[in-house]
């Protein structure tokens, strides 16, 4: 995985726009998220589901790798945008002041709308020069103008802001997570899997797969952000702090919530198997470790 992360890395700092002529304020604020660390799971994921598909094929991993990079940009403008004070309003973002800190609000916006544009073109790149055919390029279009839109990640984020005060029950949580944070999973997982030509079925498992894995990842994620906090599990929310917002721990407890992390971990390797894919070993192992991070 180390060695995967460091492939992405270089080439998530080629993919940048460093040598067009664009203001030098915008250059700095999209590099200074874009490279700021992170665990670059969703690249990784897209790799991964190339490789289950279509195992050590040389021209899958390069039609790969683009794709790989634009959902990292996605990614890196959703937490640019999510940290503005119109949004979340925080001023940590892996391990740094968040971009709208450094660079401005103004700053922060555009190179959110920049890193969400450079990742269609990165795509476009991967058929221009990757070898990835033009029809299944197409297809991965398609599929992150969904996921990451209003029908997906963007909608998710919408019902967030909109039900902030009124959560009260397990569905609404998970329409939330759903589309906030399963959909980029899913996204990465089929297109991982298109670039190595899956068939239908194969599509089915990696949705099912990352529908299933995302919903974990974000309850581990809940889990972690109340390290230390656990005392107020099930206590009434106050106004003034952090914890406010409605969490999986908050309504189910927090054993109950480990508990469903391994049942959804265990039900999202059943349904990978089920797309009998060439060499899914690799992604059945990251569901295993991401059960088990503890960051
Ligand atoms: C602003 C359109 C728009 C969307 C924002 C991503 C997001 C939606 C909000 C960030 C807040 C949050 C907790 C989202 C859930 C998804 C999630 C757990 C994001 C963090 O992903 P990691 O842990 O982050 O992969 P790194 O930094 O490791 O890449």
């Amino acid at each position: 995985m180390e060695e995967q992360v460091d492939r992405v890395e270089t080439q998530l700092r080629q993919a940048l726009p460093i040598d067009w002529e664009v203001p030098g304020a915008l250059s700095e604020a999209v590099q200074y998220s874009l490279m700021a660390g992170g665990k670059r799971l969703r690249p990784l994921l897209v790799l991964a589901a190339a490789e289950a598909v279509a195992a050590d094929d040389a021209d899958t991993s390069r039609g790969a790798m683009p794709i790989a990079c634009a959902i990292e940009m996605i990614h890196t403008y959703s937490l640019i945008h999510d940290d503005l004070p119109a949004m979340d309003n925080d001023d940590f973002r892996r391990g740094k002041p968040t971009n709208h800190r450094v660079y401005g609000e103004a700053m922060a916006i555009l190179a959110g709308d920049a890193l969400l544009t450079h990742a269609f073109f990165s795509i476009t790149q991967a058929a221009k020069h990757g070898g990835l055919p033009a029809d299944r390029a197409l297809a991965i279009v398609e599929d992150l103008s969904y996921y990451a839109g209003a029908r997906g990640m963007v909608g998710g984020q919408a019902a967030d802001i909109l039900g902030e005060q009124g959560i009260t029950d397990i569905g609404q949580l998970e329409y939330i997570h759903t589309h906030k944070t399963s959909d980029l999973i899913v996204f990465s997982l089929k297109a991982g899997g298109r670039v190595g030509g899956a068939t239908s079925n194969q599509l089915e498992a990696l949705e099912r797969f990352g529908l299933l894995l995302g919903l974990a990842f974000q309850i581990q994620d809940d889990i972690l952000d109340l390290t230390g906090d656990e005392q107020k599990i099930g206590k009434p929310l106050r106004s003034d702090e952090k914890l406010q917002k409605v969490t999986y721990p908050y309504l189910l407890g927090l054993d109950a919530c480990k508990a469903k992390v391994v049942q959804l971990t265990d039900d999202a390797k059943a349904a990978l198997l089920a797309g009998e894919l060439a060499n899914p070993d690799r992604l059945l192992q990251f569901a295993d470790y991401l059960m088990r991070r503890d960051y």
